[in-house]
């Protein structure tokens, strides 16, 4: 499968969409602990920074769903915006703990950190989680992440139906996401607002959709149903199962 988040590395029982998780990947070898590596998310310990990684496929791959210059944008201008302001915030937190910045900004940056880091880590996992129709998007997931679905949804219909009302319904902008809660086993629906507000405690995220505006409203305008209706046609259920399993471990 053409993903840049390697089978190999195992999620944490914790959750991987916040910056505490990721910044436990500072080595130099990839941490085998969390939802995605070092090189998944262009982390150079050396510098101590992010760069932006590359799409695991071409620009126009999801044409049919979203077009190539939506992609290009959404990539190379907004995540890359991510990344510099994750950056940015640890530059000045490290300023402040070497008593070279000020210290009454710290909930700034902190906030900072958190919104950046939020937006670097969902976008990682967006891209990697969706393919393109004729390579097999869409459709259903089949084995564990199948069964366990239909046991805390009732039936993959009616997982569909709530997962795209979450999403569709944001206030503002932010994500729909899938998380598997791995405390009470159970699979959870979250709306995400902006990159970061409203997580779930603990929860690992296996699914998200990108329901700011930027992420659509080329094709979509202001349709944002229509797009979180298309989007279903896109996801990579076999990357998504290799989350799941990973989570339950
Ligand atoms: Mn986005």
């Amino acid at each position: 499968m053409n993903t840049p988040i390697s089978r190999r590395h195992a999620l944490s029982g914790m959750a991987a969409l916040g910056a505490t998780s990721v910044l436990a990947s500072t080595g130099t070898h990839a941490n085998t602990n969390t939802l995605l590596t070092n090189t998944d998310l262009g982390w150079d310990p050396e510098s101590k920074q992010f760069t932006l990684p590359p799409l695991p496929y071409p620009y126009d791959a999801l044409e049919s769903v979203i077009d190539e210059q939506t992609m290009r944008i959404h990539h190379r201008k907004h995540h890359n915006g991510y990344i510099k302001g994750a950056n940015n915030a640890l530059r000045q937190l490290e300023a402040i703990r070497w008593d070279q910045g000020d210290p009454s900004f710290i909930q700034h940056w902190q906030r900072q950190l958190s919104f950046h880091m939020g937006g670097h880590v969902n976008h990682t996992l967006f891209w990697s989680g969706m393919k393109p129709e004729a390579t097999g998007g869409g459709g259903q997931p089949t084995g564990n992440l199948n069964q366990i679905i239909k046991r805390d949804f009732g039936s993959f219909g009616k997982f569909v139906k709530q997962f795209k009302l979450a999403a569709t319904k944001v206030e503002g902008s932010g994500w729909g996401w899938l998380v598997y809660e791995p405390v009470s086993r159970q699979l959870m629906i979250t709306q995400v607002q902006n990159q970061q507000d409203m997580m779930i405690a603990g929860a690992v995220p296996l699914l998200g959709v990108d329901v700011w505006e930027h992420a659509y409203y080329l094709k979509y305008q202001n349709r944002r149903a229509d797009y979180v209706e298309a989007f279903m046609r896109i996801i990579d259920w076999e990357e998504i199962a290799r989350r799941f399993e990973a989570a339950r471990k």
